[in-house]
């Protein structure tokens, strides 16, 4: 045992995974193998850290900070949280924003803005989503702008007014509303 065995596990292909990514993700077989190539080019011992990740994503916003928004991402995308992204959960997340339909994209979105995974969105992360997506695209907004504007958009989706927003009443507010959609599907 060692690191020499862990590291040939983590990149090998394990055809059931692959079948159940395929079942749910609608990737075929062979498009999840030239995936699994890519990945393993990129990261060789088929880990993704955090820190290649935010690397890779920055590039798309070379003028903001997207530093943190990549930490919020990263931490859903890490599904079982060991520190880093595997093949199936980079695949799992390719998979929805190739082929996801709507709601599918806005689960994941959810997943993303639930950033301590209890099953709501509360004012806390609500704010803490808002200053990473401002950050990234480079913008600065006082805080009390910000603190006004979240508590608007939580209204519009908190529908039965219990101050937290559900995944029901995230992805119903974001097929309802436009800006809704505009700001928080991905
Ligand atoms: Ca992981
Ligand atoms: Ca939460
Ligand atoms: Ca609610």
């Amino acid at each position: 045992m060692g690191n020499k065995q862990c590291n040939k596990l983590s990149i090998e292909l394990d055809d059931a995974r692959i079948k159940d990514i395929s079942n749910r993700t609608g990737l075929t077989k062979e498009q999840l193998y030239l995936m699994h190539k890519d990945f393993i080019k990129d990261c060789p011992n088929g880990k993704l850290t955090r820190r290649m990740f935010t690397k890779f994503y920055s590039q798309f916003y070379p003028i903001g900070n997207s530093k943190s928004f990549c930490k919020i991402c990263f931490m859903a995308y890490d599904k079982d949280k060991n520190g880093y992204i595997d093949f199936y959960e980079y695949a799992f997340v390719m998979g929805v924003i190739l082929n996801g339909d709507i709601e599918d994209k806005l689960k994941l979105a959810f997943d993303i803005y639930d950033y301590n995974d209890d099953g709501h969105i509360e004012k806390r992360e609500a704010e803490k989503i808002f200053y990473s997506i401002f950050e990234m695209y480079g913008d600065s907004l006082p805080e009390k702008t910000i603190k006004n504007e979240v508590e608007r958009l939580m209204k519009k989706f908190d529908t039965d007014n219990n101050g937290i927003i559900t995944e029901k009443e995230f992805i119903d507010g974001c097929l309802r509303d436009q800006e809704l959609r505009e700001i928080f599907a991905i």
